[in-house]
């Protein structure tokens, strides 16, 4: 008799995590809890996400964040479920969040005195809610500097090279959940039906090259001259463009256009300009741990000159320009940037 036809090879989150565990020789499980926390606000705020246009969620609260950006209420409430979920999981003894100016500590009546710290951008691109573009969460997972005390500002502190997991959430057509622990990238999708992320993309490997650049072109007489020749060079100007141009795709939100990139090949771009000299991005909670993915992945993240995952920041909301994707694409703007230095 064939194989049953209702039988489905569907492997959950949960379940792959579990069966990772056995990778970490010493791990108590502490991770597996963590990352399912993590999971599970990521469905509660899918729920919300999906409804956001019905439920009077949208607009904004009122207050700013530390970024000086209106916060709109699903930003606010995505953070509160991220701290709650970490908070009750009991695993995670503090969390830093774009949300916030300052880091939690989470009460010792919570945590069991592990160690692990969170740092997140609860809802990147946040601004594109209202006109249902694709949003995400980006999450970095550290290890305290000592086990069994309470978060400390150098917890969160710690280059990009000491990451244990980084991940992000995005909200699109469907849910998804790409994370790595440093043994390689997977992606879940979220089956509304089951209520469970289900592996979708095993193993995912970055495209050495691609022929989409992301940026935002309006800034372009604001970029530096290596940026600019760069760019030309994506268009197929100079002597040794590409003979058929790259395609230009930016969505405004970081999450949206490195999974793009992610999958099909290409480069997402943030450089300094003369008003952000350090650009836009957050190293702690947008550069490094998407830096950590993109590196797993075979893929490259740089400040222009220098890799990412090698800074550490020097505080929480610290900003870097940044540079991510195909490695052959990323290389070839490096040169350029070299090019300019060395001219200069
Ligand atoms: P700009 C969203 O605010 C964000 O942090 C990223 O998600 C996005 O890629 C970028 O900023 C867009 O910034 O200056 O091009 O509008």
């Amino acid at each position: 008799m064939g194989p049953n036809k209702f039988s489905r090879e569907v492997i959950t989150l949960t379940e792959f995590i579990i069966a990772r565990q056995k990778d970490f020789p010493f791990a108590k499980g502490d991770l597996t809890s963590l990352l399912n926390d993590i999971a599970v606000a990521a469905k509660i705020v899918t729920r919300e996400v999906r409804k956001a246009g019905l439920v009077d969620i949208l607009g904004e609260v009122g207050a700013e964040n530390i970024q000086g950006e209106s916060q709109k209420k699903l930003d606010v409430y995505a953070n509160e479920q991220f701290i709650s979920a970490l908070r009750h999981g009991g695993v995670a003894c503090g969390v830093a969040s774009e949300e916030n100016d300052d880091f939690i500590g989470f009460d010792e009546q919570f945590y069991t005195g592990t160690t692990y710290v969170v740092a997140m951008d609860p809802l990147d691109g946040s601004s594109n809610i209202d006109v249902n573009v694709s949003i995400g969460t980006i999450f970095s997972i550290y290890r305290t500097l000592e086990p069994n005390r309470s978060a400390s500002l150098e917890d969160f502190l710690q280059a990009g090279t000491e990451l244990v997991a980084a991940g992000y959430v995005i909200y699109g057509s469907s849910t998804m959940l790409v994370y790595t622990t440093g043994r390689g990238v997977n992606g879940f999708t979220l089956d509304p039906s089951i209520g469970e992320f289900c592996l979708s993309h095993p193993d995912i490997k970055m495209p050495e090259t691609g022929s989409i650049y992301s940026i935002n072109e309006g800034n372009y007489k604001a970029f530096s001259e290596g940026v600019q020749h760069y760019l030309n060079w994506c268009k197929g100007i100079g002597e040794d463009a590409p003979e058929k141009p790259l395609t230009g795709r930016y969505i405004g939100s970081l999450v949206a256009d490195f999974h793009r990139n992610l999958i099909k090949g290409g480069i997402y771009m943030y450089p300094p300009t003369k008003s952000a000299p350090k650009g836009k991005l957050r190293l702690l909670y947008e550069c490094a741990p998407l830096a950590f993915i993109v590196e797993q992945a075979g893929g490259m993240a740089t400040d222009g000159h220098r890799r990412i995952m090698e800074y550490t920041p020097r505080e929480l909301h610290q900003r870097v320009p940044y540079f991510v994707g195909s490695k052959h694409l990323v290389e070839k703007a490096m040169e350029f940037l070299k090019q300019e230095a060395e001219a200069s």
